[in-house]
Order: C-alpha cells, then structure tokens, then sequence
C-alpha cells in the first residue's frame, strides 16, 4: 500500500508544481475520490452511496493503521472497544468536500448533562484546512485577547467540526472554539449550501451499536465569525492538495473519554494545521462512471498499479 500511495502521488503530481508542506505522517499522501456531480452523496446517514468508492486507495480506517487511539498511551487500539473507517471526496462542480466515518462502538455515550456543549459524550470530529495554508488554528496565547480580537484567529484558517448524536435537546452540531456560529446554532445548520451532515445510530446508550457520519464542508480559504460575506472561498482543482483530519472520543463507561482514535495519528491535529494529512484531489475516474465525461487516465493508472 504504501508502495502504491507513493507511486500513485509520484505520477499525478508530474508537471504539477504542487508544493508540499508540512503534514503528517511525513512523506505520506492520501487520496480524495471524485464523486460526477450527478452521483455526490446525500448527506443522509445512509453511507450507501459510498459503496462505489475503492476501499483499497480511499479508506482510512483503525485496520490499516490510518486512525489510532493516540491519547491513553498504550498503543492500544482494541477493535472491540472502538472501530473505524471513514473515506473523503470532492466535487469539482460544487466545489465542495465531502466525507464519511462509520463506527462500532461495544458502548454508546450520549448523556452530557448539558446538552448546549460539545464533549463528555462520543462524537466524531472532522477538521478541513481547503488551502492547505497549515499553521495554528487554535493557540493559547490567543485566549487572552478581547473577544473582537480572538474571533479573527480561532479557526478561520481551518474549521473543526464536532458531532454529537442523536442529538439531546435537540443539540447535535458543533463546531469550535466556541461552539455554535453562523453555520450551526447547535440544533440547526441554517446554510446547506455551505455544510450538510447526515447521521445514523443503531443501539442504544449504555450499550452496543454504531454511528455512521456523513458532511458537506465548503473549502474555506479564511471563515470569517462576521459570515458568508467577509468569509472567501478555495476553487478546487484536480491535482489541489488539501489538509484534511478527523479526531473521535470514545466514552464508554467512566466520566472521562476513554480514548481519542485520531487521523493522522497525532491528537493536536485538531489545533494545528500542520498536523494535518495532505490530501490530491482526483479525477472523476471515467471506468466506474462511464456516462461521466471521462477527465483523465485515472481509471488507467489505478489498474496498472493495482494488478502488479
Ligand atoms: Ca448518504
Ligand atoms: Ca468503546
Ligand atoms: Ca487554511
Ligand atoms: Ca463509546
């Protein structure tokens, strides 16, 4: 696999003059698939429609080792505890990012006493910096800024988003630092042309089940706390690298979480956009979608790399 990320990279980069920076794990890039614009996936809950996306170059998952548990410490990543896959993709004509997770989880914790917070309870946390322009989007030093002052710092050079399902109170969609903003109250997202995300749990708290996570991200260039307006938008192209990340917590039975399963595997990834993984967006890959206009030789570099 790794022979084949870096080959697959080597090739779709030729001529390019993509310059890559600094992202985790070093050396390493991963792959966005290109839904046509006639087959992008509904933000439903019902994953689905990501059937058609080849497991074996898109997905990240706790079994090959993409996702890992990176705060208890133990190097313990015990799939009965806590599994995971998730995949990314884009759309040139929407211009929009898209991704999925899907979780098994032996204990579901949705019970945070105040139900108006994001934390104490499982979620799943997905982090997009569109221009790949890296750097801090959460430092303490900011803190101690006025409000006015902090507010043109805190993630506006990349966006976290964090999920809490079902939702209590209504309560579900987060994003930080401080929670809700123009694009989520907490209960509603007011926007769909700019973020969508679907949800799907079987089971019921205190016991056995499965998330599944479906979101819509537009490719902020800089997100601004004022809106759309003072906020500008990436064009995303075939061949762009973006900075893309996902944390979960995992609570099961104690107050606290029991651990962080995290991609790239570093936790502060969801502060720091140089911890981020580099991610190519590819072409529409015309063997899979033939009534799609065929873009490029993708379909041909895949089977060449694929049958050695
Ligand atoms: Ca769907
Ligand atoms: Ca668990
Ligand atoms: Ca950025
Ligand atoms: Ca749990």
């Amino acid at each position: 696999m790794r022979f084949l990320r870096t080959s697959l990279a080597a090739l779709l980069i030729v001529g390019s003059s993509s310059t890559l920076f600094a992202h985790e794990p070093p050396g390493e890039v991963f792959f966005a698939f290109q839904f046509p614009a006639n087959a992008v996936p509904a933000m439903d809950g019902d994953l689905s429609d990501w059937n058609m996306v080849p497991a074996d170059i898109f997905e990240v998952s706790m079994e090959n080792g993409w996702i890992q548990e990176t705060v208890r410490g133990d190097a313990g990543n015990d799939l009965s505890d806590f599994n995971a896959r998730q995949i990314w993709a884009w759309n040139e004509e929407t211009n929009r990012v898209y991704a999925m997770a899907s979780v098994v989880d032996q204990y579901l914790h949705n019970s945070r006493e105040d139900p108006t917070l994001y934390n104490w309870d499982d979620d799943w946390e997905f982090v997009l910096d569109a221009d790949h322009s890296g750097g801090d989007m959460y430092n303490n030093d900011w803190t101690a800024l006025p409000q006015e002052e902090n507010r043109e710092l805190f993630f506006t050079t990349g966006r976290l988003w964090e999920i809490h399902v079902p939702p209590i109170d209504g309560y579900w969609a987060f994003t930080l630092i401080e929670g809700t903003d123009w694009l989520t109250t907490g209960q509603e997202l007011p926007f769909p042309e700019y973020v969508e995300i679907g949800w799907a749990r079987t089971g019921a708290t205190g016991g056995p089940g499965t998330y599944a996570y479906e979101i819509k991200l537009t490719p902020w260039e800089r997100w601004d706390f004022d809106g759309p307006g003072q906020s500008t938008i990436v064009d995303l192209e075939v061949g762009s690298i973006i900075h893309v990340g996902s944390l979960t917590k995992d609570y099961d039975e104690s107050e606290s979480y029991e651990g962080s399963y995290d991609f790239p595997p570093v936790h502060n990834v969801w502060r720091n956009a140089n911890l981020m993984a580099d991610m190519e967006l590819l072409p529409v890959d015309g063997a899979a979608f033939p009534t799609a206009v065929a873009q490029d030789s993708w379909g041909r570099i895949k089977t060449h790399f694929l049958t050695k």
